[in-house]
């Protein structure tokens, strides 16, 4: 057993492996390079051979615990036929949507249109770089996605005031994402991966009163479908205000935790393996702080089963040897 799943699974302590989220993107200049010849990215990720390639990049500079698939969570909504395109210093752009287009949409034709995703991920589980290591799959979380489908752009630029209005289109929409985001899991565990992450990143938008119907019932049925295939389940619902209320209904089998909340109040309250929490930003200061940062997790998680890894994705601006001072500085711990 791999030592994420060690954790994961036999809730091993003081063993602390290392992943970073977004580990294979635009802070390694290797991936730039391939990313400048590349303009398109959707069909980048659906480029087995560039994907399996970008995946295995910092494998083979750090020593980490795992290789996550280079692919995206909008991969689904392309796969369901809504059109997704990434616009240079804009982020995501989805095309309309066509609700009767998305509802035809069969499950043999949403698997041709992600096969390259799952070759990939086959490519990457057989290759001697992840010996000991864990594939990690993933997508977003039907709340997440639905943001994504509905508004057409990153919510960070603005959620449209109109967003809740159709209340019949939201419910077809989470029935639809349930369904198709079942058939991705189940085709990515398939092809090797051996643990599920699923990206709520936009669960932070939400009031109470609204968790269950848009983030607990879906998320729950998620991770279900995911635990009958014998597989673990780490949930990263960021910036969500009640981890706990979080883990209690949902159940994952890890939590990911983002860097806003105060991982002494995690520790006091959830029982299950955490991951993550690092500030991404403390990786653009200085070696110093690096290591204080980071051994303050690791103080706070050391009898506790602990998967290091940061409170969001890696920055773009972030020098890859500081990167590899991180990975040290885990390792040595
Ligand atoms: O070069 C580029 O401009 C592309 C940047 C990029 C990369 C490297 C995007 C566009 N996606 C990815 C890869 C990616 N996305 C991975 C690869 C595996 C790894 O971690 O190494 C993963 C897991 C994701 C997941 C993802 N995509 C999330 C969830 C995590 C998070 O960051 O909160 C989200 C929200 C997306 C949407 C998305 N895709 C890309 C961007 C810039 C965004 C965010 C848009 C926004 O700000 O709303």
């Amino acid at each position: 057993m791999s030592p994420i799943q060690e954790v994961i699974i036999n809730k091993k302590t003081s063993i602390n492996p290392i992943w970073i989220m977004r580990q294979a993107g635009r802070y390694l200049p290797e991936f730039r390079e391939i990313r400048a010849n590349n303009p398109d990215f959707i069909k980048l990720c659906l480029n087995h051979k560039l994907s399996s390639e970008i995946t295995l990049q910092p494998l083979k500079r750090y020593n980490l615990d795992a290789a996550i698939i280079f692919s995206d969570i909008l991969m689904v909504p392309y796969g369901i036929n809504q059109k997704v395109e990434f616009k240079k210093n804009f982020g995501p752009l989805l095309g309309d949507l066509n609700l009767d287009k998305i509802l035809s949409i069969q499950e043999d034709s949403f698997i041709e249109r992600l096969k390259p995703v799952y070759k990939a991920l086959e490519t990457i589980s057989n290759n001697d770089l992840t010996l000991n290591k864990s594939t990690i799959g993933f997508v977003g979380a039907p709340w997440t996605l639905m943001v994504y489908m509905i508004n057409k752009q990153s919510p960070k630029i603005k959620l449209k005031s109109n967003f809740f209005n159709d209340q019949l289109l939201i419910k077809k929409i989470l029935f639809i994402l349930e369904k198709f985001l079942k058939i991705h899991i189940k085709n990515q565990v398939d092809s090797g991966a051996q643990i599920i992450q699923i990206f709520d990143s936009w669960a932070g938008l939400l009031e109470d009163k609204d968790l269950p119907y848009y983030i607990y019932n879906p998320t729950f049925n998620l991770v279900k479908f995911i635990q009958s295939l014998g597989i673990p389940v780490i949930c990263f619902p960021r910036n969500i205000k009640d981890y706990k209320k979080y883990c209690d209904y949902i159940k994952p089998d890890a939590i990911c935790i983002d860097y806003e909340i105060d991982p002494l109040i995690i520790r006091k309250d959830i029982k299950i393996p955490v991951q993550g929490g690092l500030d991404p930003k403390v990786l653009l200061t200085d070696k110093e702080n690096i290591k204080k940062e980071a051994k303050r997790y690791l103080d706070i998680f050391k009898d506790h089963p602990y998967i290091f890894n940061l409170g969001h994705g890696v920055l773009p601006e972030t020098d890859p040897n500081m990167m590899e001072y991180l990975v040290k500085t885990v390792k040595d711990y």
